[in-house]
């Protein structure tokens, strides 16, 4: 199903409906890709892409950073939100003011009203990286919806069910897509299948993903 909620989107852009609160907004951040790749790199060179390791001990094939009053980190001693880069013991680097915005006109043109993220997760995938299912169930307030950005590379996109045995539908994710979830689809397992080898004109041999959260 396509739908159009204001009469006003850009002629290219248009909205997908997956599953109950859970909608793609097709190239919705195109025309900011050029710019919010440039605010990642500076993100990088505060807080640079690293592999974390989860609770059971393995690294992980995405390399991450964070922005914003708040960063997820996972480490031997579990998941968590903190307002320090582990790394640096520094504060994450402030929320580019152009990624609040984009994170708060998508969560708004997908009927999410007043979302105003305290973190972004920067995930980098580099040919042969996944991200395996998972459920976000970190947040304090999970009324409030996701905003996932995608960059670069395209990936195949896994939305499953709310047990993880669920058989998840496959959706192909490009450059400038944007998926905005919550409401009964906020607490779905969910991951990315392994990228595959490629040289996109903006991010090179990888593909970028943002989540913007309300964590508290
Ligand atoms: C990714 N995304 O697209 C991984 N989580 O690379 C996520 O894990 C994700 O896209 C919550 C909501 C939207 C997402
Ligand atoms: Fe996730």
């Amino acid at each position: 199903m396509t739908l159009d909620l204001f009469g006003e989107l850009p002629p290219q852009m248009t909205i997908e409906h997956l599953m109950d609160g859970a909608l793609v907004l097709r190239q919705f951040a195109l025309a900011d890709s050029e710019a919010l790749v440039a605010e990642i790199d500076q993100v990088a060179a505060v807080s640079p892409f690293r592999n974390m390791t989860t609770p059971g001990g393995h690294a992980m094939s995405a390399a991450m950073s964070c922005c914003g009053n708040l960063g997820w980190v996972t480490d031997a001693s579990g998941y968590r939100y903190q307002s320090e880069d582990p790394e640096s013991g520094r504060p994450w680097p402030a929320m580019p003011s152009i990624f609040q915005k984009l994170a708060c006109r998508a969560a708004q043109t997908a009927g999410y009203q007043g979302f105003e993220p305290d973190a972004c997760l920067i995930n980098r995938y580099q040919p042969g990286a996944r991200m395996g299912l998972h459920q976000d169930k970190n947040e304090q307030d999970v009324t409030q919806p996701i905003v996932s950005v995608s960059l670069g590379l395209p990936i195949v996109f896994q939305f499953g069910g709310l047990v993880r045995n669920e058989r998840p539908m496959r959706v192909p994710l490009a450059h400038g897509d944007v998926v905005v979830w919550g409401g009964a689809s906020r607490l779905r397992y969910h991951g990315v299948l392994t990228l595959k080898a490629g040289d996109h004109p903006v991010t090179g041999a990888c593909r970028y993903n943002l989540t913007f959260r309300r964590a508290r």
